[in-house]
C-alpha cells in the first residue's frame, strides 16, 4: 500500500496528502515529528535532505512534493488531474510554480500573523503583502469562466495553491477584489480532501509556540 510520510503542519506535504485523496487512492498515512525524527538514520536514507513530504510505493521512494504529484498522475491517471490542452496544462503548471516560487518564499514574515501572533518587522510585513497581491492579480487572470484553472475538473493546481491562497486573508492580505479567486477558495474549502486534511489552528498556534520557543532557547 501506498506511504505517505507527513506532518499535518505542512503544506508541502498537505498538498500530496489531498490529492491522494481526490485520486480515491488508499494510503497510510505516517507522521514524522518535525523537533529531530526528520534527522534520524531510517528517515534519511528515504530523503538524505531530511524533508517531508516521502511517498513509498512499494519499497520505491519519492521525494519533492511536486514530483510525488507527477508519479501520482502518471500511475494513477484516473481520475485525470492534469489537462490535456497546451494551453490549459501550462496554466495549471504556471499556478503550481508561481506557488512555489514566488508566493511561498515571499509569505514567510506573514505567518506569525496568520497564526495570531503579535509582532513582526512592519517593513517585511508590507513587502510580502505587497508580493502576495501581485500573485493574486495574476491567478485572478488567469480564471477563466471554468471553476479550476484551465480545467473544468480540479487538477494538480489546486492542491498546490488552494493549500496557501486561503490563509492570506489572516496575514492581512484580503481576497475581496478577486471575485473569481475567492469563489474558487470556497470551492475548494467545501471539498471533502480539503475539510479532511484541515488542521484545526489551535494545533498549529500550539506547534508555532513550541517551534520558537526551542529556537529561542538553541
Ligand atoms: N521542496 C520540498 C520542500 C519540503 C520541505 O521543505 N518540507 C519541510 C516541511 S514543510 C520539512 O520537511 N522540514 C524539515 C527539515 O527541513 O528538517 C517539497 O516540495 O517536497
Amino acid at each position: 500500500m501506498l506511504k505517505l510520510y507527513h506532518s499535518p503542519m505542512s503544506p508541502n506535504s498537505r498538498r500530496v496528502w489531498i490529492t491522494l485523496l481526490e485520486k480515491g487512492l488508499e494510503f497510510e498515512l505516517v507522521e514524522v515529528k518535525l523537533d529531530g525524527e526528520q534527522f534520524k538514520p531510517e528517515f534519511l536514507a528515504m530523503n538524505p535532505f531530511h524533508h517531508i513530504p516521502v511517498l513509498e510505493d512499494e519499497g520505491f521512494h519519492i521525494v519533492e512534493s511536486i514530483a510525488i504529484l507527477d508519479y501520482l498522475e502518471a500511475k494513477y491517471p484516473t481520475p485525470a488531474m492534469l489537462p490535456k490542452d497546451a494551453k490549459d496544462l501550462a496554466i495549471a503548471r504556471m499556478v503550481q510554480m508561481v506557488t512555489i516560487n514566488e508566493l511561498l518564499s515571499a509569505i514567510m514574515p506573514l505567518t506569525p500573523q496568520m497564526l495570531g501572533f503579535p509582532g513582526g518587522d512592519p517593513e517585511k510585513i508590507e513587502q510580502a503583502q505587497q508580493k502576495a497581491l501581485t500573485v493574486l492579480n495574476f491567478f485572478e487572470s488567469l480564471l477563466d469562466d471554468r471553476p479550476y484553472f484551465g480545467s473544468d475538473r480540479i487538477t494538480l493546481a489546486e492542491p498546490v495553491a488552494g493549500t496557501l491562497i486561503p490563509w492570506l486573508p489572516k496575514g492581512g492580505v484580503s481576497l475581496k477584489d478577486y471575485p473569481k479567486l475567492s469563489a474558487w477558495c470556497h470551492r475548494l474549502l467545501a471539498r471533502p480532501s480539503w475539510q479532511a486534511t484541515e488542521v484545526p489552528l489551535e494545533m498549529l498556534k500550539a506547534r508555532m509556540a513550541a517551534r520558537m520557543a526551542q529556537q529561542k532557547a538553541s
